[in-house]
């Protein structure tokens, strides 16, 4: 079994990936590393937690040798209107998180997990069916260092042999923990708003198409990406992966068919500007080549299953 160490457990990603990881390996062989945000859900802390500052190199160094750890997930990010607030704190979390994980896992031969976005991307990148090798010129402080970390991740690969994989993960919906600081982040709110009998206000207009995938394909894609035999990876890093593509209004349409008469207004702000320059949809055909990718869950699918889980939740 692997020792692994899930750095960003209490995030959008790492919350629904510390269960599975722990299904699968045995909970007491996942660490979910948090940092400022506590774990409150019980999934979280029913095994080991530790407090870890991707920044703090030593700190992370004696969770490694204390449980043995020789897999990591690191999913700790600043997210892309996150990041336009605070472009150097971005770069800092993004970046130098990134090379002391990179740096550790060299040292100790440690398997990384490492997610690039959509976000790599840019205005001059094709927008439709946007293909695995083509122009990037990301425009965000986040763009940028999910980019740089690519080139990063596959250097750690060709100069130290270090096994570090990743995919270029598009919008996550998700109805566990919140994402938080995303230009997608509205496909999740929507379904609070909605659910809660509430107008919602969306940040994005109507006709923004984003590529996107519900959280337990995400989860598969960095398993199965993991378990993967290496022999079979040439990219290793930034595998593209999706699942479908929709814009605002028919995430509201699909709604309404549960919910009608829920109503939506449209007042876009800076995130319109970040979104405009990502793609609408993606070519993941080298994925499903190299490792068998391929999602399960369609658009009408998610949101059936987004509505029956958070109207559970919310009571
Ligand atoms: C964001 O919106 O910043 C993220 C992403 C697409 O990487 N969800």
């Amino acid at each position: 079994m692997p020792h692994v160490l899930v750095i960003g457990a209490t995030g959008q990603i790492g919350s629904a990936l510390v269960p599975a990881l722990r299904e699968r390996y045995g909970k007491y062989n996942v660490v979910a590393g948090y940092h400022s945000k506590k774990p409150e859900l019980s999934e979280l802390l029913d095994g080991p937690v530790e407090q870890v500052d991707v920044l703090n190199r030593d700190a992370l160094e004696k969770v490694i040798e204390r449980y043995s750890i020789d897999t990591i997930y690191h999913l700790a990010a600043i997210l892309s209107a996150a990041g336009e607030k605070n472009p150097m704190l971005a770069w800092r979390i993004n970046m130098d998180g990134l090379i002391n994980v990179l740096e550790a896992a060299r040292e100790h031969g440690i398997k990384v997990f490492w997610p690039s976005s959509i976000a790599a991307f840019g205005p001059s990148s094709p927008k439709y069916n946007t293909p695995q090798y083509t122009i990037m010129d990301p425009t965000t402080m986040y763009g940028i260092t999910k980019y740089a970390g690519e080139l990063l991740g596959r250097y750690y690969v060709l100069k130290y042999g270090v096994d570090v994989r990743g995919v270029r993960y598009p919008g996550i919906i998700s109805s566990e923990a919140l994402p938080g600081g995303g230009t997608t982040d509205y496909a999740v709110e929507i379904f609070y708003y909605a659910l809660e009998g509430k107008k919602y206000k969306c940040y994005l207009r109507r006709d923004t198409m984003l590529p996107m995938m519900y959280m337990p394909d995400a989860v598969k894609a960095a398993i199965q990406l993991m378990e993967a035999d290496r022999s079979r990876l040439k990219l290793m890093v930034g595998y593209n992966v999706t699942a479908f593509s929709f814009t605002p209004e028919q995430l509201a349409n699909e709604i309404r068919k549960y919910i009608p008469g829920f109503e939506v207004e449209y007042e876009p702000d800076f995130r319109q500007a970040i979104a405009d320059s990502w793609p609408k949809s993606l070519d993941d055909s080298v994925a499903r080549e190299e490792w068998g990718w391929r999602p399960e869950w369609s658009f009408e699918a998610m949101v059936k299953d987004m509505l029956v889980k958070l109207g559970r939740k919310l009571g």
